[in-house]
């Protein structure tokens, strides 16, 4: 295979960016148009309609297309607790195929660095808390979402294979539970902050009840995607171990999913009924996670305060309805 860029010159960044037509490639985008230009990077933003990354062919084919010397890989068969419940398979299967041929293609074209993306919801169930880098796998996931969990498990053991053999530098970041415009609204398929804002949403037009599932007590930390599109740029040019970093609010923002119900129902000042659907699965109890080595890093960034995320969050559904996925 010929070396990557014999026509580039030595300072240039291609950086491209899979899975940029979601939630958090959206926001990467976002903060990368709001950012002083930096002439020496070009940014490549990939959705599905470019390559299904699932098929080891058209993957090479993107490779060869746009010859990236960086890559933040975003793109993932993603969903909320009952998406994940219902489809532990194609989660395990789709995750592991995409992830193998972004891999691999990364070595064939020498890209210089690629950044990952796990999740909170891989680390152990049964485990102390909070839970650090170390701990990833120290034990079985929460069997909600063990599909998902072990792909992305084995992102980590890839890069770490790719260290070993090759001296590639790919490694990976650990975001906690995502939210922000953009993001997948579907009922179905999507996360509980969307979920949630879509139901307020539906209430308060019809007139009908809102209703949580299950008891609300289960505690989550939330990040902002903007938020994470900040950090995912200081990642991939400044983050130079292949061992994960996990992105989080810190332990004291941990908050219940009534709590997170609460904030949203005050954001569209919605006055009616909130009931708990307590027969519906409430997933994973906790998975509080610590931020010290991003705090090692840095000490002064400023997560967006989740009340300010869901007030945006909700303006942006409220404005963009017709085209949001729901
Ligand atoms: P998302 O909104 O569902 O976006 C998924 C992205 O992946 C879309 O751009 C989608 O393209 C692309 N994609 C899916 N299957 C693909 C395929 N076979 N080939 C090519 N592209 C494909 O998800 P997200 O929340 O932004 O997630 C981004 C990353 O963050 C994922 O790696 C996810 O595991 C991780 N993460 C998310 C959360 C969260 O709470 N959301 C938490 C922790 C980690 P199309 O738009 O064309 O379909
Ligand atoms: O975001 P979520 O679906 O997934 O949140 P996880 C699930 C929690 O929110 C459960 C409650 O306690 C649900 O009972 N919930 C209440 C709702 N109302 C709703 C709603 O309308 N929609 C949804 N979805 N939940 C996911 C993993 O776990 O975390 C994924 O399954 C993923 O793999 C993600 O990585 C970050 O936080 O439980």
């Amino acid at each position: 295979m010929a070396s990557n860029n014999d026509k580039r010159s030595k300072t240039e960044k291609v950086i491209m960016v899979t899975g940029a037509s979601g939630l958090v490639g959206r926001a990467i985008q976002a903060v990368v148009a709001e950012e002083t230009s930096r002439p020496e990077e070009k940014f490549i933003f990939l959705s599905s309609k470019d390559a299904d990354l699932v098929s080891e062919e058209e993957t090479r084919l993107l490779f060869e297309k746009h010859r990236p010397t960086h890559v933040i890989h975003l793109a993932a068969r993603v969903g909320g607790l009952f998406a994940n419940m219902k489809y532990n398979l194609d989660f395990f299967t789709d995750n592991l195929k995409i992830n193998t041929n972004i891999l691999n293609n990364a070595f064939k074209f020498d890209v210089e660095k690629v950044v990952s993306c796990l999740s909170t919801c891989i680390f152990p169930d049964k485990t102390t808390f909070p839970v650090d880098e170390t701990m990833i796998h120290n034990g079985p996931p929460h069997p909600s979402n063990f599909g998902y969990a072990y792909a992305k498990r084995m992102l980590d053991v890839m890069n770490r294979c790719y260290k070993d053999q090759h001296n590639c530098k790919f490694t990976s970041v650990v975001p906690t539970n995502v939210y922000g415009p953009w993001d997948n609204f579907n009922l179905e398929e999507g996360h509980v902050i969307p979920g949630l804002v879509h139901k307020v949403f539906t209430a308060k037009r019809d007139g009908t009840p809102f209703y949580i599932w299950g008891t609300g007590s289960p505690l989550r930390q939330f990040i902002f995607s903007r938020d994470l599109a900040k950090l995912f740029l200081w990642a991939i040019r400044e983050y130079e171990e292949v061992d994960p970093i996990i992105f989080s609010v810190g332990e004291e923002d941990e908050i219940t999913i009534k709590e997170a119900a609460d904030l949203i129902v005050e954001a569209f000042d919605f006055k009616g009924p909130v009931i708990l659907d307590t027969s519906k699965s409430d997933g994973q109890r906790k998975k509080t996670a610590e931020n010290t080595k991003l705090r090692k890093y840095l000490p002064d960034f400023k997560f967006t305060p989740i009340k300010e995320g869901i007030k945006e969050t909700v303006d942006w559904f409220v404005e963009n309805y017709d085209i949001a996925r729901k």
